[in-house]
């Protein structure tokens, strides 16, 4: 028996689909101890936002988004370098070595609104597209609470669209581009334990959350080491490290998480916003290191 947290069949999955739900990864402790350690920290982050649901953006009521918990709250590090989840998906990614771009929790609330299809990949200022990430849902995902959809085979076929689910921009049709049109999103629901994996450039988006419980979700982002920065628009994971256009993106802001020794975790660095991130941060969406 090997004792990778992967099968080749799962790795082979993911290449051919684009996403891949990966068993039992955690044990009913971790979950339990990790889902606390996050729900505090999303409520430390959000405590001086007062605003009701109705009266956020669009985009903010898709979920609440609160970005590098890993660095100013240090419970939530063993879970953002959890290597069991580092080393599956360097497997996945078929890759030698993994950084984090960083990690985030989507907290979407009771009667939160539905995700908009979109890739992750155009959000990230590099164009290498060995990227993925791990999608943790505390309490399992269901079609009620908001579960995932991907359409499948997505990242294989050339697209690479920028859709702005920052101003729920409904003009923006992803589902209609004619390289995936017709393909119907496979929605998948996850259980507790369970960690579902997709690659940058699968089109993906979320259900509304009807349960009348939130949604506790965590996210880990992964990119092979030795990508550079090729786009000069803003990017935390980039800006306060000041990583310029044409550079490797290493910093300690976006650690190896995979190979990496057992017990060695990352040391958060003390690393300002910039003045634009500083701006663009009302609601605890970033940490504020000062
Ligand atoms: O959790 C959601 O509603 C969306 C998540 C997502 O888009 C992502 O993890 O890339």
């Amino acid at each position: 028996m090997s004792d990778a947290p992967v099968s080749e069949e799962l790795i082979e999955q993911f290449e051919r689909d684009g996403f891949v739900v990966v068993p039992g990864l955690f044990t009913e402790s971790e979950v339990e101890s990790f889902g606390r350690a996050v729900d505090a920290a999303v409520a430390d982050r959000s405590r001086n936002d007062q605003r009701a649901l109705h009266e956020r953006s669009p985009y903010e009521q898709s979920f609440r988004q609160c970005i590098n918990l890993w660095e100013d709250h240090p419970e939530v590090l063993p879970l953002t370098f959890h290597p069991k989840i580092s080393e599956a998906a360097t497997m996945l990614a078929r890759a030698p070595a993994l950084r984090l771009w960083h990690d985030q929790a989507l907290y979407k609330e009771a009667g939160g609104r539905y995700t908009e299809p979109h890739q992750d990949q155009p959000y990230w200022p590099m164009d290498e597209t060995n990227t993925l990430s791990a999608w943790i849902p505390f309490d399992g995902s269901t079609r009620d609470n908001g579960c995932m959809g991907y359409v499948p085979g997505s990242h294989r076929v050339g697209l690479r669209r920028f859709v702005n689910i920052f101003t729920a921009d409904e003009q923006v049709k992803i589902l209609e581009d004619p390289k995936i049109e017709g393909v119907p999103p496979v929605y998948v629901e996850v259980p507790r334990g369970s960690v579902a994996f997709h690659h940058g450039l699968t089109v993906h988006m979320a259900g509304p959350n009807r349960s009348g419980r939130m949604r506790r979700v965590h996210t880990m982002i992964y990119f092979r080491d030795g990508a550079t920065r090729t786009k000069p628009y803003v990017h935390p994971s980039v800006d306060r490290p000041g990583i310029k256009v044409g550079e490797a993106i290493s910093s300690d802001l976006t650690p190896i998480v995979w190979p990496r020794a057992i017990g060695d975790w990352p040391k958060p660095p003390r690393m300002p916003l910039t003045p634009v991130l500083e701006r663009l941060n009302a609601h605890g969406a970033l940490p504020t290191i000062k």
